[in-house]
């Protein structure tokens, strides 16, 4: 069935149940944006033009929501507990019932059980028959609780499943068996997946797919108004929690420097007295609700960020209602191999800064990353910050519309269940130096006349999405990751193409000298040693990782381009 456009959420709120704060939040934010997606929706379905769209049959399980794991979330909704993760369901849910598709949604496992026709009760019951959603999505607790409920069956229907993973999970720590041999065994990881299905809130990685949420978006006559109605020396600190504002350091502490020059407020949670960590000069309007949060951030002129929480929501809220958002630089990055908070989880992704997307995707003058441990350098930011003139700024990608745009290429084009014939191609090597490849500087762009592959163009190419077209193959400095490498030339990593390039013909045709070409099961493969004149072929494709480097190694790297504003589609890609 072809999938239909909807502008009314009243069967979503309906779905979306009753009876917690959590739920009751999630409902609140989808009200109160409904607008806004419905607006969205008719942009896209005009930019569409009639697309066929296949209608999915899709199961949404909130996994850390039902009791069963616990819901530590929901009792802490109103006070001041994380709210990030709320965000991006409600808008995950939206955009799901937006786009048209047939929507089942579960909060605990006997919905689950239920929906999924396995029968009550302990013990995993394998699901006999065929699976009754084309997609479900789910988070790393529902994972457990499918495993649990589902038994062996959760094997042969894994290619159905996306996760929702807020920080992101590296290839070296979903496979299991690799994970368990190396080193990369968390609690979390090692599910064995194209990592690919693993969907996050910020596009952290590009080994795994970027989901995101939306922010609220202002018309032009709102960004005048607030434009005319800033508050030059007001800043609003980044920290509904009364732990956040322990973080403040320093003798005199970088809040007594900020108060010289602007009146402070808060919105932290408290029951009845001011908590101890806020200092009396802080105007606190305790924990509001969201629309009220967003006409505090309209009037002030600075979001200020004490380094947790880490890459939330908030912070682009700040943005998008003319906030400049001033933050601490962590030196060294923190990760999982050096923060209590990271460690453990399946990544080890350094953390440049409190909101590295922030700080990399969108920068000045909107954003300022400082050394809160130089007063100098914190004092000056505080007065450039006052002078500095800003406008309301939502990078597409966090708009009702670009979250549509990419969750319904990833619902059409995204499939995990399609057995891939390995890539075979032909003329590889003579094709690809006739386009022109230079091993130095390292970049080699396909022709752009030739069909399929570019440079290989009597091969028929498997129909793969991103396309071909948009595939970059570059080669990465000695210990430098793909991400790095892709980023370094203006391109993206692309995990999907690594298939295309994990072959000799790749490797010859970008006259790599190599004196033996092994095919090993390691995540920085395919790559080669320059002083060893040893190359290496990746022989696990769940091992194909943007993210992995190793100091005496350059790494063959799969790049590709991108849209302004929409990192996760390439050019070609809707
Ligand atoms: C992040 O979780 P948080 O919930 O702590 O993220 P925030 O950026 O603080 O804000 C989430 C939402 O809370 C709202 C605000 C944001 O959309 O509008 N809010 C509010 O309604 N009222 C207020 O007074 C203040 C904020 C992240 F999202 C999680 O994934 C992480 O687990 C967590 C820890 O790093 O950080």
């Amino acid at each position: 069935r072809q999938a239909a456009f909807r502008t009314d959420l009243s069967v979503l709120l309906d779905q979306v149940g009753a009876g917690k704060e959590s739920l009751s939040f999630m409902k609140r934010r989808i009200r109160r944006l409904a607008q806004q997606w419905a607006m969205a929706a008719n942009r896209l379905d005009a930019t569409l033009e009639q697309r066929w769209r296949d209608q999915k049959k899709i199961l949404v399980h909130v996994g850390f929501l039902t009791e069963e794991s616990g819901d530590v979330f929901s009792p802490k909704v109103l006070k001041g507990g994380p709210l990030g993760e709320m965000v991006q369901w409600a808008d995950i849910l939206t955009a799901l019932h937006v786009l048209g598709h047939n929507l089942k949604i579960s909060m605990s496992v006997k919905e689950l059980q239920g929906f999924l026709g396995v029968p009550p009760g302990r013990g995993s019951c394998p699901l006999t028959g065929p699976l009754p959603f084309d997609l479900i999505y789910t988070d790393y607790h529902g994972m457990q609780q499918m495993k649990q409920h589902m038994g062996l069956s959760l094997k042969k229907h894994k290619c159905h499943i996306r996760v929702i993973d807020t920080f992101g999970t590296e290839p070296a720590y979903n496979h299991e068996e690799y994970a368990t041999l190396h080193g990369y065994r968390t609690n979390w990881g090692y599910w064995n997946l194209n990592a690919r299905q693993y969907m996050t809130m910020f596009p952290h990685t590009p080994d795994n797919s970027f989901m995101g949420f939306v922010s609220e978006e202002l018309n032009e006559t709102e960004k005048r108004s607030i434009q005319q109605n800033k508050v030059n020396n007001m800043a609003v600190v980044y920290g509904k929690e009364a732990s956040m504002w322990k973080l403040q350091q320093g003798k005199e502490g970088f809040l007594q420097i900020l108060h010289r020059y602007m009146e402070v407020h808060g919105t932290v949670y408290y029951e009845t007295q001011r908590p101890p960590e806020v200092p009396a000069f802080v105007k606190n309007h305790g924990l509001l609700p969201q629309h009220e949060l967003q006409q505090l951030l309209r009037k002030a002129k600075l979001f200020i960020g004490f380094g947790f929480p880490y890459e939330g929501p908030a912070p682009l809220e700040a943005i998008a209602n003319g906030c400049i958002f001033l933050q601490p630089k962590f030196h060294p990055p923190h990760s999982s191999l050096n923060h209590e908070f990271f460690r453990g989880k399946p990544t080890s992704r350094e953390v440049s800064s409190q909101h590295p997307y922030a700080e990399q995707y969108i920068g000045n003058p909107h954003v300022m990353t400082v050394d809160y441990n130089n007063s100098l350098e914190f004092d000056s930011a505080i007065r450039e910050i006052m002078r500095t003139k800003v406008e309301p700024y939502l990078p597409y990608e966090y708009t009702c519309e670009g979250m549509l745009e990419r969750v319904h290429a990833y619902i059409q084009n995204q499939d995990f269940c399609a057995l891939e014939p390995p890539f075979v191609p032909a003329n590889f090597s003579r094709q690809l130096s006739a386009g022109g490849s230079r091993i130095t500087g390292s970049m080699f762009v396909p022709r752009a006349n030739s069909t399929a592959l570019g440079w290989a163009s009597n091969v028929t190419a498997p129909a793969a999405w991103p396309p071909l077209s948009s595939l970059r193959l570059l080669i990465s400095q000695e210990g430098q990751s793909c991400v790095e490498a892709c980023h370094s030339e203006g391109f993206i990593c692309e995990p999907a193409h690594f298939r295309f390039i994990n072959n000799k013909e790749a490797l010859r045709g970008l006259k790599v000298q190599c004196e033996v070409v092994d095919s090993e099961v390691n995540h920085i493969l395919p790559a080669f040693s320059e002083v060893r004149r040893e190359c290496g072929l990746q022989q696990e494709p769940l091992l194909f990782s943007c993210a992995g480097h190793s100091p005496k190694y350059r790494r063959l790297c799969p790049c590709r381009d991108f849209r302004r504003g929409q990192v996760a589609l390439c050019r070609d890609c809707l």
